[in-house]
């Protein structure tokens, strides 16, 4: 668990840190100067110890499961019978279509097969402890009733019903915290215009209007935090130049004033480095940082951070994208994920009908076997204590006068003897943990470390996770983050 209480203003400093030298960073990890505290305390008024308590449940969650959905799901990849390239939920953008033929495809929304229960069942199911689902992405349209605008999914297309709120009571029947994604960038709103001829990314601000737009907004945060309580307001389409970073210190305040334990990603504010997802430098609006379709290189001690991935190439629903990842490697991001400290964002993209698509489906079944075993070595672990492990993965807990170390095993050795490089602590008990009688494994201290001796067979394919309990401090030679 990132234990070290933490304030947005250092966040970028401190993850550029840790990305280059992690001893470093967590040594020379820097507190906010008092000008930056005093200028946050105005629009962030939050001691280190509230803000520990209003992110506990999601440090603890480490997987969530994203949800992109609307009405690019209709075209699902093509345009005029012809594909078209790039992902799903950016077709307006990327076949150019202009906002009257696009409004149309609300005519055809009309998901007669959503099941916000199964939906749910699929994603607890699958281990996920928390869902964001688009409210409304970058082409404007609102899944959820909204006063401000017709166009939305009860007066715009023929299903006639808010999406959001039944799948929100839904989550919380069956204990999945509901969350919610909002493009600040809205190519459909009148206040926003086209930069070019072609497309529509990044817009413009029509001169005048943009005081208008962000009482737009305003009045979509009051309707959804009314109609479905989300616990994380996940923001996106932040960079357009009209939008500041003191539009996203306003933004922030009022969102946390109408829900002080509410979440809100970095996406918030204009400190996000690019796909990197991380803040820069200086004083930003945002809890944690958004990576991208990737995982930073190493952990970020100190830092709240959240890696939303595809299972696939798109966010929202292409007919055509069959490039589905593997298994294993959604399951060794999620381990990876967590052994640096972070949360794994895991997305799919239901069809206009309202089907998770089935490719999807049987991965999050797959990693939810995985989890059923292990789960234990994932959920409210903090950042794995060693630089590297040439065999996988390790994540932690601390006990009563000790540590939990949970070693995921990737490569599994033949020989039966499993090497934990510089561990110098004695061990209380070690075991696998698929075996339920928690039989012990003898452990031996060798020069090198501590050598394990587990069965030859491993037992699971993907990942297999051996228990070591440890007493007192962690004693580990070349260890990356404070004891
Ligand atoms: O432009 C969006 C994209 O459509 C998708 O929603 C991703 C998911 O995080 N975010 C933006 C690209 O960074």
């Amino acid at each position: 668990m990132n234990t070290r209480p933490f304030t947005c203003g250092c966040i970028g400093l401190l993850s550029w840190l840790a990305l280059a030298a992690p001893l470093a960073a967590a040594e020379q990890a820097t507190e906010q100067t008092p000008k930056q505290v005093s200028e946050q305390a105005q629009w962030n008024p939050e001691t280190a110890e509230q803000r520990d308590a209003r992110m506990q449940w999601w440090r603890d969650a480490r997987f969530g499961l994203f949800v992109h959905w609307g009405l690019y799901a209709v075209p699902a990849g093509s345009w005029n019978d012809k594909p078209v390239g790039g992902i799903g939920e950016w077709i307006m953008n990327s076949a150019n279509i202009p906002v009257a033929e696009y409004e149309q495809l609300a005519k055809q929304f009309n998901p007669v097969d959503y099941d916000p229960v199964a939906w749910v069942r699929i994603a607890k199911q699958a281990g996920v402890k928390y869902l964001v689902i688009t409210s409304k992405h970058h082409d404007g349209f609102c899944l959820f009733d909204s006063k401000a605008t017709g166009y939305d999914v009860v007066d715009a297309t023929p299903y006639g019903k808010c999406l959001l709120k039944p799948l929100a009571d839904e989550c919380r029947k069956q204990g999945i915290q509901f969350c919610v994604y909002y493009s600040i960038m809205d190519w459909h709103h009148p206040s926003q215009t086209r930069p070019h001829d072609r497309g529509y990314n990044p817009t413009k601000i029509v001169p005048g209007r943009k005081a208008e737009y962000m009482d737009y907004m305003k009045q979509h945060f009051r309707e959804l935090l009314e109609s479905c309580d989300p616990q994380v307001l996940w923001f996106d389409g932040e960079w357009c130049d009209w939008y500041t970073e003191e539009d996203a210190r306003d933004v922030y305040a009022y969102l946390r004033k109408l829900k002080p334990q509410l979440i809100i990603n970095n996406r918030v504010g204009k400190g996000r480095q690019g796909m990197e997802g991380l803040t820069k430098g200086g004083d930003h609006a945002g809890d944690f940082g958004t990576p991208e379709q990737q995982i930073p290189a190493t952990g970020l001690p100190g830092v709240d951070w959240e890696s939303c991935m595809t299972m696939n190439d798109t966010w929202g629903f292409k007919r055509d994208d069959h490039n589905w990842k593997s298994n294993e490697t959604l399951i060794r991001n999620l381990i990876d994920i967590a052994s640096k400290g972070g949360n794994y964002l895991l997305n799919v993209g239901p069809t206009a009908a309202g089907v998770i698509p089935p490719p999807s489906v049987e991965r999050l079944q797959a990693i939810g076997k995985w989890m059923q075993v292990n789960g234990e070595a994932i959920y409210g672990t903090a950042a794995s204590p060693f630089k590297s492990l040439a065999w996988g993965r390790c994540t932690r807990k601390s006990a009563e006068g000790g540590t939990t170390l949970y070693l995921h095993v990737f490569q599994w050795p033949r020989d039966g003897q499993l090497l934990v490089p510089g561990l110098r602590n004695q061990v209380a008990t070690a075991y696998l943990l698929a075996d339920a009688r928690k039989k012990a494994l003898s452990s031996e201290a060798v020069e090198s470390g501590l050598r394990v001796t587990v069965p030859t067979e491993a037992p699971d394919p993907i990942c297999s996770v051996v228990v070591l309990k440890v007493a007192g401090e962690l004693e580990i030679k070349g260890a990356i983050v404070p004891k």
